[in-house]
């Protein structure tokens, strides 16, 4: 898939700021996959697709989730978890994207997992500090993925945690996974 088709396949979904949005995340992704490495056609295909479902209907959602490999789980927690893995079934069957990198940095971006691959640390942390976002704390998440994308996907995960806690919001056991590897990885 070019990105022009994959530009062509999102648009239609998504509200204006959500399709600028996902085009600065691709910016962003590309910027740091020529920094950490990695396929940039790749990386810039997920950043395009990953919001691909923000604005499905819940119910479609829920449906994709229960009757798919995805974790039923999903469902027990807040809906906006259930974006990224629905888009990632979405594309590999509505679009024919195979290719599993991209798959997973589609399912994980928001709440990242153990063992994340580059690309999808890419993903997630330009997901997280695209220019458009203003996050408490963003800017040092900004400064540390010039130079160390773990420790950046780290502190976004830190931050995301601290924000869900405060408000007294459940965490999905993959984002405490995620910060837990990412924790060993980093000492
Ligand atoms: O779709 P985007 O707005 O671009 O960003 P996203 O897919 O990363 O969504 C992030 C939001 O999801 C974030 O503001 C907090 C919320 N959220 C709710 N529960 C959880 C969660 N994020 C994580 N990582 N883990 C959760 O359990
Ligand atoms: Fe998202
Ligand atoms: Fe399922
Ligand atoms: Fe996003």
């Amino acid at each position: 898939m070019k990105k022009d088709e994959a530009i062509q396949i999102v648009k239609p979904h998504l509200k204006q700021e959500r399709f600028e949005h996902t085009l600065r995340v691709a910016d962003t992704a590309v910027r740091l996959a020529e920094k950490y490495g990695g396929s940039l056609e790749k990386v810039e295909l997920a950043a395009i697709l990953h919001d691909y479902a923000k604005y499905f209907p819940l119910e479609d959602m829920q449906q994709i989730i229960s009757e798919s490999d995805l974790s039923d789980d999903l469902l027990d927690y807040h809906h906006e978890l259930w974006h990224g893995p629905a888009a990632s079934v979405l594309v590999k069957r509505r679009h024919g994207v195979m290719d599993t990198d991209i798959q997973n940095a589609i399912h994980y971006h928001t709440t990242g997992r153990a063992s994340m691959s580059k690309m999808e640390m890419i993903i997630f942390v330009a997901d997280y500090i695209e220019p458009g976002r203003s996050f408490p704390g963003v800017d040092e998440v900004r400064e540390t993925a010039e130079t160390n994308l773990h420790r950046a996907a780290w502190m976004a995960l830190r931050n995301t945690i601290q924000f869900l806690v405060d408000k007294h919001a459940t965490v999905y056991p993959d984002t405490f996974y995620a910060y837990n590897d990412l924790t060993k990885r980093l000492n």
